[in-house]
């Protein structure tokens, strides 16, 4: 594929115009969108030959597509991948990915905390096919040493992990994974390729659910892998997409996630700035127990956050004095924010981990595993901060006057009015 940008271009350059030549498309500034589920063939020898992986050109959307590969280019070259391949959602890039690299009789390790619908596929799902599924404390790399076996050949985590952003030490675990013969797959969601390059850690696939910071306007399902070894890459595009899933992207999708792509670093910028204020405010506030924010000095993995993140990111999660009845009348109390699953969008969105996100573990396992019932989840959007900040005060100023007798307190300090 021609590359458009000069070696060493900063990564906004990369986001805007890797592997995109308009010359090459009559002048046009935007890349077309290719429809086109299928390729004619010049002659049949020739359709033989890419059947065979002895031609490159294009065969069937479901296996790969100009305007699909256009995008894997550019995700492959923000997150400094060897290749890159997307899908029709972040469960389809992870299931794709995961039956790619597994087989009967072989381990995963996994963390104890996960995004709830891939605890479920690791958990439920793949154990039926002979894989064996163990969780571990990857916030405790000593754990996972312990842990490993010669059966393990994948070790899966999320950082900062879903629902309660717990951290794992990227390049630590990766030493050890590889130590064993195994790889490491970790989902990027959380930072998008902006915040955290998992693979410059040494991690060998990056999964991400591109319906969330990548594409960052809540209009499009999608997901991506981005993988250290090409050849990986093409197992799960051959295997996991092709056959075993069919998770494709659709190409008008992918021209979405282009477009958001290319304000994804002002995006990020935004959605970490506001995010920092509101974990402080939501801190400082009586009716909290505790902020768990990246950002916030008191957040107990704040050295490795600085380390391994550019920024502490637009996601956190807290408890509310009162426990889940507090947390219930702070959500339903919000009159900006929106009660909605999902992240990364421009608009701030709450959520119930326990009752919605996370509601495929049992009581037991969120309590195993530091989901607390609780916990409220905020995804920071872009609106103007005083504003989230009037809205979140007042829904905390309600809880805290229900659950402990004080008035209203809050609302006033946050400068502006609590309803748009
Ligand atoms: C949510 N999350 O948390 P698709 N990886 C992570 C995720 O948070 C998600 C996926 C993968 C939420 C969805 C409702 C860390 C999803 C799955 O939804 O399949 O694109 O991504 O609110």
């Amino acid at each position: 594929m021609a590359q458009s940008t000069p070696h060493g271009a900063g990564f906004s350059t990369r986001a805007i115009h890797h592997g995109y030549h308009p010359a090459d498309n009559q002048g046009a500034l935007v890349p077309p969108i290719h429809t086109s589920a299928t390729w004619v063939f010049p002659d049949t020898a020739y359709g033989a030959r890419c059947f065979a992986g002895e031609e490159k050109g294009y065969v069937y959307t479901r296996i790969s597509n100009p305007t699909l590969a256009l995008l894997e280019g550019r995700l492959a070259s923000l997150e400094q991948g060897a290749a890159a391949v997307v899908f029709g959602s972040g469960m389809g890039a992870i299931t794709a990915t995961l039956w790619s690299m597994l087989a009967p009789g072989d381990e995963v390790l996994t963390d104890q905390t996960l995004y709830g619908c891939t605890f479920a596929f690791l958990h439920h799902g793949i154990g039926h096919f002979g894989v064996q599924v163990r969780h571990v404390d990857m916030t405790d790399p000593a754990q996972v040493a312990a842990a490993m076996s010669d059966k393990t050949r994948v070790v899966y985590l999320e950082s900062p992990a879903n629902p309660n952003m717990r951290l794992a030490d990227i390049a630590a675990i990766a030493e050890l994974t590889h130590a064993r013969g195994a790889k490491l797959v970790v989902d990027n969601t959380y930072c998008s390729p902006y915040l955290q390059q998992p693979l410059t850690l040494g991690a060998d696939v990056s999964v991400h659910s591109m319906t969330k910071y990548l594409s960052g306007h809540g209009d499009v399902t999608a997901g991506a892998a981005i993988f250290a070894d090409a050849e990986l890459a093409q197992r799960v595009r051959l295997v996991g997409l092709k056959d075993m899933t069919g998770a494709v992207m659709s190409p008008q999708d992918a021209h979405l996630v282009m477009r958001g792509l290319k304000t994804l670093a002002l995006r990020m910028d935004r959605h970490c700035e506001n995010a920092q204020k509101i974990a402080r405010f939501i801190e400082a506030h009586p009716a909290t127990e505790r902020v768990h924010y990246p950002g916030l000095a008191s957040f107990a993995q704040h050295p490795l956050a600085r380390r391994q993140m550019r920024q502490m990111g637009g996601m956190m999660a807290f408890e509310l004095h009162g426990g889940l009845q507090a947390g219930i009348r702070f959500m339903d109390a919000l009159t900006l924010v929106a009660r909605a699953v999902s992240l990364g969008d421009a608009e701030t969105l709450a959520q119930h981990p326990a009752s919605m996100t996370h509601s495929t573990y049992t009581p037991e396992e969120r309590a195993a595993h530091g989901i607390s019932e609780g916990l409220v989840r905020l995804s920071v959007g872009l609106e103007d901060v005083e504003d989230i900040l009037a809205d979140i005060g007042q829904a905390l100023d309600s809880v805290h006057a229900a659950h402990i007798g004080a008035g209203p307190r809050r609302a006033a300090a946050a400068g502006r009015a609590a309803t748009i």
